[in-house]
């Protein structure tokens, strides 16, 4: 459907139709207004341990450890850290935070002690919660700055552990009135441009997105109780908290924990936990292609694959249809600040056939256009531009930042994703290229310059300028990177170059320079 707008818009939408969302629930209540119907399910399995919790014991222990923080000081409005992997904790503490009403800002567990600190400074986090592996890379950051420290698993000495939230009493949870458009995550993206900024995800959102996914009689990506859901991606990126985690416990489905991936012991988990629903990045389907043992395995149970993050060449895209005919595989596109974009119709309750390489169309109650990189005139159909979205789901902004956030959302409320794709005449997204500064490891975020790489999809290098004098060597330039990032932001590669092109603006003319690649 596209409709034409008295100011010349071409406005795209979904094929089907808009759905009730109850936007006024926080987000706890709604992903568990239907936990009646599968209170006595399974809905965590630590792969690890082989532990599993029903949804009666995720909700309770969830309630204890929003009556844990609130004991602790933890206040509406507060901001908690998670430095954690995949483990049941992580949504135990995800859960319980927006019972009282915090804040869960996430990030990445391999992350240099550095990069850890700026996120936890900027964002004020008032407690951290990680693993006794990573207590490191936080202890000096946490002592200068008064800033508690929890572990999951044995707290070394002085350490706060997260039994002392899970034995607190249900009764004692904090009576917070939360408003929708309060915060209930803030991860970090650099977003079009720049360093890495909050990005602040209201309880409406987050609500407004699992809905436009997996609510309605015909759900655009139809989930269910009976599914197993593997959850491999980490639960720190926004594509597994909302996409895997939150949507599924909506459908009150069993969400399976992968502390890592490993191909040999993904493929043992889908067999033997009859893994129906699976999440996937190219570098994972990349694996799996590539797998040589998968005829040994019975993996028929997968009945849907999402592959998403980062582009996916369609060969790749054929190849994983032909070795897994049972499995309908499909895209999904999305962004930190815009949740879920777009998904694969196939995914749907009435599945539509797409094409090979579409990311999909625009989920329901929102609306896509694309315009045109310079002028920002609104374009036709088939005509590539910059994607724009709009609708309840968006983040609210960028948090202490509202140059980047008048940047990204305009006026009229659209968001503009800085990612160049066109609507075909069938209604699919199809992304074609990049415009903003953002290199993308096997779906991690690296800001910014790229170069193509089979395996990660892309890898950062480095154009160097060297000042007189100097003969610093491309070993020197990595080793000084590398002390301060985690891996896959480190340079695989140093150029040596007269100078580097600007345009008259004096912004970094990145085009360019990657031609020269
Ligand atoms: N094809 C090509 C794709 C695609 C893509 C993303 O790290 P971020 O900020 O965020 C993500 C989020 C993905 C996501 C979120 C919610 C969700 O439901 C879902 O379902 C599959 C996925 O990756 O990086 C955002 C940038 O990553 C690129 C694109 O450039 C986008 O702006 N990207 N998905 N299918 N490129």
């Amino acid at each position: 459907q596209s409709t034409q707008h008295q100011n010349h818009d071409f406005i795209f939408r979904s094929k089907l139709p808009d759905i009730y969302i109850p936007t006024h629930l926080p987000l706890h209540a709604y992903i568990f207004q239907n936990i009646s119907q599968f209170n006595h399910r399974p809905c965590l399995i630590n792969a690890a341990t082989g532990e599993c919790f029903t949804y009666a014991h995720v909700q309770l222990t969830a309630r204890r450890v929003a009556a844990g923080l609130n004991k602790l000081g933890i206040q509406h409005g507060d901001v908690i850290l998670l430095l954690l992997r995949n483990c049941p904790q992580f949504v135990f503490a995800f859960l319980g935070s927006s019972l009282c009403g915090a804040t869960i800002t996430t990030a990445n567990p391999f992350y240099t002690p550095a990069e850890v600190a700026k996120q936890a400074a900027a964002s004020n986090a008032k407690l951290i919660i990680t693993q006794a592996s990573y207590v490191d890379k936080v202890k000096d950051f946490a002592s200068e700055n008064d800033v508690r420290v929890m572990c999951v698993d044995g707290a070394p000495e002085g350490y706060l552990h997260f039994s002392e939230l899970t034995e607190a009493n249900e009764k004692d949870i904090p009576g917070v009135k939360i408003s929708p458009d309060d915060v209930v995550a803030l991860p970090y993206s650099s977003g079009t441009t720049g360093i890495p900024k909050g990005v602040m995800l209201t309880h409406k959102g987050m609500v407004t997105s699992v809905a436009q996914q997996v609510d309605g009689e015909n759900p655009n990506v139809y989930m269910r109780s009976e599914d197993v859901v593997l959850s491999v991606l980490p639960l720190f990126h926004i594509y597994a908290l909302n996409s895997v985690l939150l949507c599924s416990l909506r459908v009150g489905a069993t969400v399976l924990i992968m502390p890592e991936f490993d191909i040999v012991k993904l493929i043992e988990l889908v067999e033997k936990h009859r893994v129906s629903v699976a999440a996937f990045v190219p570098p994972i389907v990349l694996a799996i292609a590539k797998c040589r043992d998968l005829q040994r395995y019975d993996l028929s149970s997968i009945r849907m694959i999402i592959c998403g993050a980062a582009p996916v060449g369609e060969e790749l895209e054929n190849c994983m249809r032909a070795k897994l005919p049972n499995a309908i595989f499909g895209q999904g596109y999305g962004m930190t600040e815009a949740l879920a974009i777009s998904f694969c119709l196939s995914f749907a309750k009435e599945a539509v056939e797409m094409k090979s390489g579409s990311s999909g169309s625009v989920v329901r109650n929102a609306e896509i256009k694309i315009v045109h990189p310079h002028s920002g005139a609104s374009l036709r159909r088939n005509k590539p531009g910059e994607i724009c979205i709009r609708g309840n789901q968006i983040m609210k902004g960028y948090l202490n930042d509202e140059e980047a956030t008048k940047n990204t959302i305009d006026e009229e409320g659209w968001l503009h994703t800085g990612d160049i794709g066109y609507m075909d005449d069938d209604d699919e997204l199809f992304i074609v290229d990049r415009l903003k500064e953002l290199i993308k490891y096997k779906g991690f975020q690296v800001a910014p310059a790229d170069m193509k790489d089979e395996v990660a999809g892309e890898v950062p290098v480095a154009f160097v300028v060297r000042s007189k004098g100097s003969n610093i060597s491309e070993q020197e330039i990595k080793q000084y990177i590398s002390n301060q990032v985690v891996f896959y932001k480190r340079i695989s590669k140093v150029f040596f170059v007269g100078s580097i092109p600007k345009s008259a603006s004096g912004k970094i003319l990145r085009r360019e320079i990657m031609a020269r690649l």
